[in-house]
């Protein structure tokens, strides 16, 4: 099992119905730990464990999803970068454009990621032939 978990969820004995909170994960094999914190546990236990997935799509560098890869997706990046970083939480880049954004796939959007997008933008502009995979290494 992976030590960086993409959620945990606490839930009470009993008929309950307890639900998560929604997670922004990439696609991958996930498992399910199930367990009792108590001494003993209570291996008979029978539980429902219900998933929904929603596919999301997205275009890598197109932050903006308007079908390109310029300028104003830098500016987009910069924009949700700063705000961050002063504490704000309205209006960041999330879902679908979350991960067009997180070029290097670390699920973090930092200036690495801006300077990736710069450097593929202004090698197409100059026509030097470029894909992700030679810019992110
Ligand atoms: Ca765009
Ligand atoms: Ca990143």
């Amino acid at each position: 099992l992976r030590e960086d978990k993409a959620v945990t969820l606490d839930a009470a004995l009993g008929k309950t119905k307890t639900e998560s909170e929604t997670v922004l994960v990439r696609g991958g094999t996930y498992y399910v730990e199930v367990r009792h914190k108590g001494i003993g546990g209570f291996s008979d236990l029978e539980y429902t464990l219900t998933m929904q997935a929603e596919m999301l799509t997205y275009t890598k560098g197109d932050a903006n999803a308007d079908g390109s890869i310029d300028s104003t997706d830098v500016f987009e990046m910069m924009y949700s970068c700063a705000k961050k970083a002063v504490g704000r939480t309205d209006d960041l880049l999330e879902g679908a454009n979350f991960l067009a954004a997180d070029i290097d796939e670390n699920d973090t959007l930092d200036s690495t990621d801006i300077f990736y997008e710069m450097l593929y933008i202004a090698s197409k502009g100059a026509g030097v032939p470029v894909d992700w995979d030679s810019i992110v290494k």
